[in-house]
């Protein structure tokens, strides 16, 4: 795309498309594999005439959710889509046909597909005499919502984010091996939010046998306190000698549980994207993370560091394959937000030439 072609999109597409990213990121870790999509419908004045968001798997996809609630008043209106108009038959129509077959003479779009089975809705929508612009707010969506999802179909694997709570002093428990309460109850309640926009939340079994997590959203996403949310990711331990007991927390009916008996985290991630997985929680242990951060397999850091000091007590990372400072994974931080007197910082790793991406 040309910046000429963004400078054509008028102020209340760029509103609508700025809206749509918001619907967008409403619905991360409810649509894998499909990506989370949102499309708004302006009439000719530019006012909303309606939205829609792509429905769970195999469901439909935003724009026709859209047409359908503005019916015939889409004809001669415009579409205000975060990803390009699908091109394809999968599980459903191409969304293409449908915005022809409405009477939609314009479409906004901010990020092209990269999935070339759906690819060319642009092409094919020009084709047809529909104005199409594409790009506009495409930063703002492809680092937004869509983040996940555009990462794991360039990778072919899941999209990771390493989560982890410490001491102010890097440990994430004291000597004695109580973890109990190293971060705030606001960090705690922002775990949820972050388990909630997730498809999977990864632990290794040393983790479910020390510390016998539950690994539910609880409490968030209209949720009362500490009761389930509607939705949950799916539970997977790393368990390759089969050591976490039947009895374990993570096999109670709050949420599906997946084991899978391999040490190779590249395995596992296949085997989780061949199942429809786009993006995963790492959280924990320090040793599963450190053979994650090794092999180049981790996107996101999200950490939680409480002021507390221990000065003994496990790392929250161990055994990364890194002896010299030189070898050090650097990070680019993205964010640091106060959460009470917590601090969480968001970052990824600035990877060197060679390694993956
Ligand atoms: C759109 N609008 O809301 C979404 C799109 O198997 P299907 O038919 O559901 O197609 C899945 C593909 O369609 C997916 O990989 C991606 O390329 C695109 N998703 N496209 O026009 C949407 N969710
Ligand atoms: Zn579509």
């Amino acid at each position: 795309m040309s910046s000429a072609d963004a400078a054509e999109v008028t102020d209340a597409e760029l509103a609508a498309m700025h809206h749509a990213a918001g619907l967008a990121r409403g619905i991360a870790g409810r649509t894998s594999p499909n990506p989370p999509v949102a499309a708004v419908i302006l009439d000719p004045a530019g006012r909303r005439l309606g939205e829609g968001v792509t429905q769970p798997a195999g469901g439909e996809h935003a724009e026709v959710m859209a047409l359908r609630e503005v019916g015939e008043a889409a004809r001669g209106a415009t579409a205000v889509v975060t990803l390009e108009p699908c091109n394809h038959t999968g599980r459903t129509g191409p969304c293409t046909e449908a915005l022809l077959a409405a009477g939609i003479t314009r479409v906004v779009f901010a990020v092209s597909d990269p999935n070339p089975l759906a690819a060319g809705g642009g092409d094919r929508l020009r084709a047809a005499g529909v104005e199409v612009v594409a790009g506009p707010a495409r930063e703002l969506v492809a680092e937004g919502a869509l983040r996940p999802w555009l990462h794991s179909v360039a990778l072919s694997r899941p999209f990771v984010t390493w989560k982890f709570a410490s001491t102010l002093d890097g440990r994430s428990a004291a000597a004695d091996g109580t973890s109990k309460w190293i971060s705030n109850p606001v960090s705690r309640t922002d775990v949820h939010e972050l388990r909630d926009i997730v498809d999977a939340i990864v632990v290794g079994s040393n983790t479910v046998l020390l510390d016998d997590p539950q690994l539910t959203v609880r409490g968030v996403g209209g949720a009362a306190d500490g009761e389930l949310t509607q939705r949950q990711p799916l539970r997977v331990v790393i368990d390759r000698r089969h050591r976490v007991p039947p009895d374990a927390q993570i096999f109670d009916d709050a949420a599906e549980t997946l084991v899978l008996d391999t040490a190779v985290p590249r395995f596992a991630l296949k085997a989780l994207y061949d199942r429809g997985i786009r993006h995963v929680l790492l959280e924990g242990g320090a040793t599963l993370a450190g053979a994650f951060l090794e092999a180049g397999l981790v996107d996101e850091v999200v950490a939680y560091i409480a002021p507390k000091l221990l000065g003994a007590g496990p790392a929250a990372l161990n055994d990364a394959g890194i002896t010299s400072m030189v070898d050090a994974v650097t990070l680019e931080v993205s964010d640091v937000i106060r959460l009470g007197d917590d601090v969480k910082i968001v970052a990824r790793p600035s990877r060197p030439a060679g390694q993956e991406e």
